[in-house]
């Protein structure tokens, strides 16, 4: 797709730096620079030349490194012309001056990716995953995102858009066929449809299933330490902060009100927060009471609750608080450097905050339950609402497709579900336009042999 004007930013981020880039693209991108720098050799395709920057009356201000990217080869897919100057706000505000008056467009945000799509170098998933890379906060959501922007979600789609595209053709065909237009095709029978059905919507479910670590990866998630007063809540989470953080002293009821600090696990952005310890007893003083209010608070709140227990102290936990058999809670006996010999138990994790024993089966038990649900992380995610939102709205129509076929709905009601599922995928990853469809049906079918 062609774009007329010939657009200029400056694309490093404002205040200053070592170095200044100034990006120009389009139909003008090489003329303009032409002016604009004082060129000793041409510019040509990925090829660095230095020039100087000059004012208005033709004084050095600046020397900077040019360098060019032809059209269709860069970024946008038009010709792109990087001026890498000295990082200096007033240097680059100049040579964007200069570029529009030389004849360029300021660009409007976002517009160099924008271009980059329309040129077809970029998908819709590649195009977010830029934005998602630049706003990473982690080295995780960074590897997701660099992933997506290699185009492994788009790789992920493509087969199972095809196999929808290929039932739609079958069962377009069918249905020619039982006008009369066609004479060597039978309509499709339920059971293959049916089959079909499930070829297409098992792996879409697992690739909606991962949007849960994808969103945990970019948001983190809110883990609680939860537990009686003096069980260790506060020792332990100084432990997994790796710093003196929340006081520690013997008399149960220290913590009084909720700490919350953010800590990394495998790039995985953690909030940890310290509690007041529940304190089930009659003889509690306001501050306590309140802190416990907090404490339940938290509680509700948390994706995850690590239920700590000392020890030493065989009291059941049940009875601690109903809102704790509504959250994925992983169970703590800590202390264990008190016990004679740790009691193997199944459900419990043994630690150790004194000794550091334990602590890092704890932390590979929180990734474990963050991965759970997810199949491998290796495999292409999902990675914002709007992906999930789309995933899940072809899921929906297939869902409607699956009742159709097997109420033996009429073909033309089960293709609107499959059409409709077909839309919400092409919201990802670029439209399938109806000639996509009519040649596969050609090829498929050979019609008009
Ligand atoms: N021996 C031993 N002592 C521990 C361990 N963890 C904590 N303690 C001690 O237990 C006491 C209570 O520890 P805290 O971390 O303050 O316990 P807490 O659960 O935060 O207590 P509250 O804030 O009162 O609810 C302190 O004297 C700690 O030094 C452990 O693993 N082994
Ligand atoms: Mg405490």
């Amino acid at each position: 797709m062609y774009q007329p004007d010939t657009i200029v930013a400056i694309s490093t981020p404002p205040g200053r730096g070592g170095i200044g880039i100034v990006r120009l693209s389009g139909p003008q991108a090489l003329t303009i620079s032409r002016q604009l720098l004082t060129l000793a050799t041409p510019l040509e395709h990925t090829r660095a030349r230095f020039t100087k920057i000059l004012d208005e009356d033709g004084t050095t201000i600046d020397e900077a490194i040019a360098t060019a990217f032809l059209a269709p080869n860069s970024y946008t897919g038009e010709h792109l012309v990087e001026i890498a100057a000295h990082g200096s706000p007033v240097v680059l505000d100049h040579i964007v001056h200069r570029a529009l008056s030389l004849g360029a467009r300021l660009a409007e945000p976002g517009e160099f990716s924008r271009r980059a799509f329309l040129a077809g170098r970029l998908d819709l998933t590649q195009a977010e995953a830029i934005h998602d890379l630049i706003a990473a906060q982690t080295l995780a959501q960074a590897r997701t995102a660099a992933q997506q922007l290699g185009g492994a979600l788009s790789r992920r789609i493509a087969p199972i858009k095809q196999q929808l595209l290929h039932l739609i053709a079958m069962l377009e065909a069918g249905m020619d066929f039982a006008t009369g237009e066609l004479d060597d095709v039978d309509t499709m029978p339920t059971e293959r449809i049916a089959t079909a059905l499930t070829a297409i919507t098992t792996p879409l479910q697992q690739l909606a299933d991962t949007f849960r670590y994808g969103s945990i990866q970019r948001n983190g998630i809110r883990l609680a330490l939860v537990g009686r007063p003096n069980a260790g809540k506060s020792s332990l989470f100084n432990r997994l902060l790796d710093r003196d953080r929340a006081i520690v002293t013997a008399t149960p009821g220290t913590t009084r009100d909720t700490i919350e600090e953010i800590f990394s696990l495998n790039g995985i952005p953690i909030h940890l927060i310290d509690t007041a310890g529940l304190n089930t007893a009659p003889t509690i003083d306001e501050a306590e009471a309140l802190g416990i209010t907090r404490s339940r608070e938290a509680l509700a709140e948390a994706d995850l609750i690590l239920l700590v227990r000392d020890a030493t102290d065989n009291t059941p936990l049940a009875d601690l608080d109903p809102l704790l058999h509504t959250r994925p809670t992983i169970r703590i006996a800590n202390k264990v450097d008190l016990l004679a010999a740790t009691p193997p138990s199944p459900d419990e994790l043994p630690t150790s905050a004194l000794t550091g024993a334990g602590l890092d089966h704890l932390r590979s038990a929180i990734l474990a339950h963050l991965r759970s649900g997810s199949a491998s992380t290796d495999e292409a995610a999902l990675n914002n609402r709007r992906q999930h939102q789309a995933v899940t709205a072809s899921l929906v129509a297939l869902a409607a497709a699956v009742t159709a076929n097997h109420a033996q709905l009429p073909h033309e009601l089960l293709l609107l579900d499959l059409h409709a599922a077909l839309n919400a995928l092409d919201t990802l990853t670029g439209t399938t336009t109806t000639d996509d469809i009519l040649s596969l049906i050609f090829s498929t079918f050979c019609i008009g042999k």
